[in-house]
């Protein structure tokens, strides 16, 4: 774990800590005083790096209160802190139940299933896998009694989608989703019991929590399913809130996948999770998904009709694998515009839970505006599941900011990002654990392919070595390998999502040809290029696609640490002399200057290389040369015509990803690496602090770097080599 993050890490410990109860995590210090179900699978994922035993404590306490027709209470009620919440289970009655645990205490209702996603968590961050079996064994015949109920119980129809009968079992409760059916529930306030609400107080202004009307119904259910006995089917017939959510079935849809990954673990067949996954899965891309609207909707069972209100659990789908690619691409447009607010849009934060356009959205209230920790949580791993690494990436940085600035809070405001609800909320400070985590994972390449890496490369290895020359004048060379270039691009690289395909690349007519071309290099004079810009787009177009070449011909799977000196050793003939990325980069491109790491200059006195220098160095370029790894540029076709606005809008995304976060609460920046390398191409701290300040989108960021550009102390983020696959 990065030190960098070590101070809000060991807060976030604190807090957790501090909620832990001896046996499970209460959500909040005042405001949630006992075990709620959904909260605890958060906190298991966080404790599942540095606390394994408590992440299965957590996770066993939770399903000792599992009824016995599988359903795994939304509260389990501490009996030595009642009295400070309601309902409590002398309002539930939950002993009318036929299934209720008779030792235990709970509610009468459920929530979404994260579970099996927690503990297959547990299972890959433990240190000893092996140890981590007996827990697997033990906790996998309640999982499946737990999905079993829901498909059994909640889902009559047999269509794969398993529907909610209270707002509280979605986890988000006063969404503006419910509104509708809700409303459609008539009160008779003689016939409705008694009750006075506890949510009030404990610091949070009335006005962010549900209204006095949308607790009444909340009531109102209590109270049908209680005269029920809690039997499913006189709630089914009875109850006028039944509805299919995108929310509750993704994850639902995401959890088989765990379960049927853990069912692997344990040598148990994984048919059952696969197939429920599968029909899942189908059912919510068919019948939850708004054509129109562009996004999924959750659908009224009473009505049969969708309820046409968008919300962000509408883009949820992405983290179950559920969404067609094409819908995706749909979701994704929504996603990404100011309704939620997009990327680099500078001033709000990413995503807050409704879309900011409607007339109704309220950013201070609960789930009717402001942003969450766990469902960005999700939207984050379904977008990087889809593709879309900058906009995951740039919620990360939200994620990551959002605790660090205002507070390990329960809710944020989506536009200036005040925190609100409780404070010391358990699954924002485990789920920021989790984020640092996996911010600095990396990826150890296996030992015998770091091997082939190391003796392929520790010559050098030329990769414009074959024989087949490319049938054409040697000044036209650098044009059609730009256009050849730039074909790749097309259709191989996603410069949305700055990825490149390197395996259809591979095979492919456009990369035989470019083969060819740079075969071609040997013949060619870099004197043919006339002005800087064709110079500067020739040398970062070849230093990304020398790149790209080269983890095409060393297979890297994972890493370019996977090939020792890469950037060094692998080359291309130009004219008499070789040039490596590293030749290009701080030879050419950064006016021969000493690598940060080397005592001597890149091109000694005498060499005949130094005759293509390029000087002055633009320090745009840092964030145009593709090093196939997270915190490098997205990969990106230069051209001599438009490089200066690419090198602009190159330079832009990068300053407003994660890897420059902005903390004035805290009097520092905490910026990548790459700022610390190449400090002197930016003209020193201050020139970093310009640099930064020009490309920034946020003005409020930008007012503190101007006042504070003296005092404001600079840390660096460390850097990230996964391949941009
Ligand atoms: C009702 C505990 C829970 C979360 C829910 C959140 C809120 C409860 C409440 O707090 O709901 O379950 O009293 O408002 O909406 O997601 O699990 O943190």
């Amino acid at each position: 774990m990065s030190r960098i993050f070590a101070d809000y890490v060991e807060k976030a410990k604190i807090i957790l800590k501090n909620n832990w109860t001896g046996a499970s995590t209460k959500p909040a210090p005042s405001l949630y005083p006992h075990q709620w179900n959904w909260d605890s699978g958060f906190v298991a994922i966080g404790k599942s790096h540095y606390n394994t035993s408590q992440a299965i404590l957590e996770i066993e306490r939770l399903f000792e209160a599992q009824w016995a027709n599988g359903m795994l209470p939304q509260i389990v009620f501490d009996p030595k802190a009642l009295g400070h919440y309601f309902p409590e289970p002398d309002f539930w009655e939950m002993e009318r139940s036929l299934h209720a645990p008779v030792d235990k205490l709970t509610s009468g209702i459920t929530m979404p299933p994260v579970h099996a996603i927690a503990v297959e968590e547990i299972y890959q961050n433990a240190r000893q896998q092996r140890r981590i079996l007996p827990f697997l064994k033990r906790i996998y015949p309640k999982l499946i009694a737990l999905h079993s109920y829901l498909y059994e119980e909640r889902d009559p129809e047999k269509e794969g989608l398993v529907y909610i009968r209270h707002p509280w079992e979605s986890g988000i409760d006063n969404s503006p989703t419910w509104d509708i059916p809700l409303m459609r529930i008539k009160i008779d306030k003689a016939t409705l019991p008694d009750y006075t609400r506890k949510d009030l107080g404990h610091g949070v202004d009335s006005s962010m929590r549900p209204s006095d009307e949308d607790y009444d119904r909340y009531i109102y259910l209590v109270d049908l399913f209680r005269r029920c006995d809690y039997d499913e089917a006189c709630i089914r017939e009875s109850c006028e809130f039944l509805i299919q959510d995108p929310l509750f079935n993704s994850i639902l849809c995401r959890a088989n996948e765990s379960l049927a990954r853990i069912a692997e673990v344990i040598g148990e067949s994984p048919d059952l999770p696969q197939s429920w996954s599968k029909k899942t899965s189908a059912a919510i891309r068919k019948k939850l998904w708004h054509g129109e609207h562009g996004i999924f909707d959750a659908c009224d069972l009473i009505t049969g009709e969708l309820i046409e209100i968008d919300t962000a659990a509408g883009f949820l789908p992405l983290f179950a694998g559920a969404a067609t690619r094409e819908q995706a691409q749909i979701i994704y447009e929504r996603l990404n515009s100011a309704s939620f607010c997009g990327l680099h849009q500078g001033n709000c934060f990413t995503i807050p839970n409704y879309d900011t356009q409607k007339e109704d959205f309220d950013r201070l209230n609960y789930w009717r505006g402001p942003v969450w920790i766990n469902i960005n949580w999700m939207l984050a791993n379904g977008l990087k599941r889809y593709g879309y690494t900058l906009k995951a990436d740039s919620m990360r940085k939200d994620l990551l900011q959002l605790p660090i600035r205002f507070g390990f809070h329960e809710y944020f405001d989506s536009f200036d990002g005040t925190g609100y609800g409780s404070d010391n909320f358990s699954w924002t400070a485990a789920l920021f654990i989790d984020l640092v985590e996996e911010f600095y994972e990396s990826e150890e390449p296996g030992f015998e392919l770091k091997k082939l890496a190391k003796s392929l490369v520790s010559r050098g290895q030329v990769l414009n070595s074959g024989q087949k020359k490319p049938e054409i004048q040697p000044e036209s060379l650098a044009a059609e390998l730009m256009k050849s270039i730039r074909s790749m691009k097309d259709s191989y690289y996603d410069t949305q999502r700055g990825l490149v395909d390197y395996e259809r690349l591979r095979q492919s007519p456009e990369f035989q040809h470019y083969r060819i071309l740079t075969n071609g290099l040997k013949e060619f004079n870099p004197s043919h290029l006339k002005s800087r810009k064709e110079k500067l787009a020739f040398w970062i177009n070849l230093y990304n696609t020398i790149v790209v070449d080269g983890i095409i011909t060393l297979k890297i799977k994972n890493s370019v640490k996977e090939a020792p000196e890469f950037f060094k050793k692998i080359k291309y003939q130009i004219g008499d002399t070789l040039f490596s990325p590293d030749d290009i980069e701080h030879g050419i491109l950064r006016g021969n200057v000493r690598p940060y790491f080397r005592l001597i200059r890149q091109f000694g006195p005498g060499d005949t290389r130094r005759a293509w220098i390029l000087k002055p160095v633009d320090p745009r370029i840092h964030f145009a040369l593709v090093c196939g790894s997270r915190s490098c540029a997205p990969i990106d076709y230069y051209d001599s015509e438009r490089i200066d606005l690419q090198l602009d809008k190159a330079a832009k995304s990068f300053i407003n990803s994660s890897e420059v976060l902005i903390l004035p609460e805290e009097g520092k920046i905490l910026i990548s690496d790459i700022f610390r390398w190449y400090e002197k191409d930016f003209g020193g701290r201050g020139g970093i602090l310009d640099f930064i300040f020009n490309f920034l989108v946020d003005d409020k960021a930008k007012e503190f770097i101007r006042k504070e550009r003296q005092k404001l102390k600079i840390e660096y983020l460390h850097y990230d080599w996964n391949l941009n696959r």
